[in-house]
């Protein structure tokens, strides 16, 4: 059942899809202070804050891309979508916001959803172990509280959810096989030789991805003629391989006199504002910028056509990045930065003007202050940034996804496009997916990521996946290797590196063995490019499973991966258990993610089958009894454990998705595992 109760005066996001009738609307303080929400809830209306007393033995999952374990208990959450490139503990938000979590003592489930884009917080059991406070900026709100339709377990309550928000977007087929990206692909001969090198390995490659350096100066829906010209030809050529191109495409509009996406923008007013009504200016990567108004309806119509630029020239995915928005400063407090900073000239710096002087201009980036200084024409109304904020990417997307819409149209077909984007709101689970943004090549990342899944597909974002190998900081082969293992069972199954790391193509660590790229010349003959294919190999031969699971999961607004707290209810070892995960209805999955370990403690939650894989064609298997296990994994093996009886649908790899499906094979007979070439169970 589902139950709503509306506070004041709410923003409509767009997230939910259902219409319900509030079953209570408050309108005053008092009102408010003397209910009881849910029959758990207390409001204490002053303090702007909903609380309720939890129980010893009750878990709180959820609250989607966020830091952090599986279960959310003992820390606080802040919906605000944030460009911060440092995913450590200490931190309360990521680019996402997904308000949506479950409470649970293994047994019955109850699940809320916060529908409210601006800042908030979840305090769950931070300040007070037995209590979870949600606090607001504003009282404005809609509350649901989903307890399950017949059934309240985790898993249903999600489904219940889900129905609540509409069905999660569908990438192309195509788009489950493996892609190579880094922020350092300059030229086309760069992505050429990528393409060269992973052919020559015979590595499976489905995309590119390109980067802001196609663009021509940073300037969305342009491309440069002098490193990348002829896009169209590039992309046919590129495409006759076997591999579609990728590129990214960044919220800010560059302010250039001349430039048509800029000059059109101005001329209609499709730009945010300042108060006085002039075009709010940021800076990001092109310098100045104005940030299209993507919540205004004509202005998302107009920049979600532009992606036509793209697609006309035979592009057939994107990327949607820097969509919190990010800032890298605002003129107006740039300015003040530099006068107050003025003061400090000729100072003798001390204990407290030293910390006050390097604040000021580690400030200038992302700052509140920003956030407050422009508006929307949302819905009509003027509505200022801030209590907006986490619908920005949100839209960003949506005004994607409503283009392709109207392309298909246009065009008569019913291709589906590639798209993903770094910020989120529930509501954009239905026009694109997400990656985890900028992660780092630490080991604590591989399970990082893993402990971001489960949240993600809660609230109904089911194609994600994580920078593999790390994006920031330099990365070893063993990390690479590791990373791998995990993200072949992720949907989106991407290696992206940050410009200046160490570089991370899956045949660079041969490069170096071989004495490039590295004064010392090589010691060993071992060539572990091998190792690397027939990991990637091994993503190929289980797409028949990873797809018909996942358009499972889509179809019946289901959780692709789940904690093992989900599916073993009242198994408390299972709910402590946060280092594996269950893909799809018969698989549990425990990856390593320690550097100089050649194997690891699995919990084995029921008698189960244990593959383990050194290529698709070599693995050994055996029985594992339900309990405790150290399993051997060496740096080139993965763990696959089956439910038992299961046989798992199995596929010899290609050179590419499309290589590996039988002619006439429609999404549909794929996801009954129907039109996979040499497809056998095993
Ligand atoms: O602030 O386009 O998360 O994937 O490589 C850097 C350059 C901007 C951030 C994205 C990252 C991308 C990078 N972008």
């Amino acid at each position: 059942m589902i139950r709503k109760i509306t506070i004041n005066n709410p923003i409509d996001t767009g997230s939910v899809v259902k219409e319900i009738e509030p079953e209570r609307h408050f309108t005053t303080d008092k009102e408010l202070d003397d209910a009881t929400l849910f029959e758990r809830f207390a409001a204490d209306s002053a303090a702007k804050t909903l609380s309720l007393v939890l129980k010893d033995d009750e878990q709180v999952y959820g609250l989607g891309e966020t830091v952090r374990g599986m279960n959310k208990r003992g820390w606080t959450y802040t919906a605000n979508n944030s460009d911060d490139p440092d995913h450590t503990e200490g931190k309360h938000s990521l680019y996402a916001s997904q308000n949506f979590f479950i409470i649970t003592d293994g047994k019955k489930a109850a699940g809320y959803y916060v529908d409210y884009p601006g800042y908030l917080t979840f305090d769950v059991g931070y300040t007070i172990h037995e209590e979870l406070r949600i606090i607001f900026t504003d009282l404005d709100a809609d509350i649901y509280e989903i307890t399950g339709d017949g059934e309240n377990s985790p898993r249903a309550i999600v489904r219940e959810f889900r129905g609540l928000t509409g069905q999660s977007y569908i990438p192309p087929i195509w788009a489950f096989g493996f892609g190579q990206s880094r922020w350092g692909y300059r030229t086309e001969d760069d992505v050429r030789e990528v393409a060269d090198r992973y052919e020559k390995a015979g590595v499976p490659l489905d995309s590119i991805y390109l980067d802001i350096d196609y663009m021509e100066r940073y300037k969305d829906f342009t491309t440069d003629d002098e490193k990348f010209p002829g896009f169209r030809d590039f992309t046919a050529e590129m495409k006759k391989r076997g591999i579609r191109l990728v590129p990214i495409i960044d919220a800010g509009v560059k302010i250039e006199k001349g430039y048509d996406v800029y000059e059109e923008g101005v001329k209609n007013g499709y730009f945010c504002r300042k108060e006085n009504g002039e075009n709010f200016t940021a800076a990001v990567w092109p310098g100045r910028v104005h940030f299209p108004d993507f919540l205004n309806d004509d202005a998302r119509r107009w920049f979600g056509d532009k992606y036509r630029f793209l697609l006309d020239q035979g592009i057939e995915g994107f990327w949607n990045d820097m969509n919190e928005p990010a800032i890298f400063y605002s003129d107006e407090h740039l300015k003040e930065v530099f006068e107050k900073i003025e003061d400090y000239k000729g100072k003798n710096l001390d204990i407290n003007t030293f910390f006050e002087f390097k604040d000021l201009v580690g400030t200038i980036d992302n700052n509140p202050v920003d956030y407050r200084s422009f508006y929307h024409n949302f819905h009509g109304k003027n509505i200022r940034h801030d209590k907006v904020h986490n619908l920005f990417g949100f839209y960003m997307t949506r005004a994607a996804g409503e283009a392709f819409d109207r392309y298909r149209h246009d065009k008569g077909t019913d291709k589906r496009y590639l798209m993903f984007s770094r910020s989120s709101y529930i509501g954009m689970h239905r026009y694109g997916g997400v990656w985890t943004g900028d992660n780092k090549s630490w080991w604590s990342h591989i399970l990082l990521a893993m402990q971001q899944m489960p949240g993600l597909n809660m609230s109904g974002f089911l194609y994600t996946g994580s920078d593999t190998a790390g994006f920031g900081d330099d990365t070893t082969e063993d990390l690479a290797m590791r990373w791998t293992e995990f993200s072949i069972f992720t949907p989106l199954f991407r290696n992206h590196s940050c410009d200046g790391t160490r570089k991370q193509e899956y045949y660079y660590f041969d490069d170096v063995r071989e004495g490039k790229d590295n004064p010392v010349k090589a010691h060993t003959d071992t060539r572990h490019i091998d190792d690397f294919r027939k990991i990637v190999e091994l993503r190929y031969a289980l797409l028949p499973y990873i797809y018909s699971e996942f358009m499972k999961a889509a179809k019946n607004y289901d959780m692709y991966f789940r904690p093992l707290a989900f599916e073993y209810a009242g198994d408390t070892r299972a709910a402590e258990t946060e280092d594996q995960l269950m893909v799809g209805d018969y698989m549990m999955i425990a990856p390593v993610y320690k550097q100089n370990a050649n194997g690891r403690y699995v919990y084995v939650p029921e008698d189960m089958r244990l593959l383990r894989f050194r290529a698709f064609d070599d693995y050994d298997e055996e029985e594992v009894a339900k309990g405790d296990h150290y399993v051997k994994a060496g740096i080139n093996e993965t763990l696959i454990f089956l439910k038992k009886g299961y046989k798992l649908p199995f596929a010899a790899p290609g050179k590419n998705v499309d290589s590996m499906i039988e002619d006439g094979a429609t999404e549909d007979s794929l996801s009954e595992l129907k039109g996979w070439k040499n497809l056998q169970y095993i």
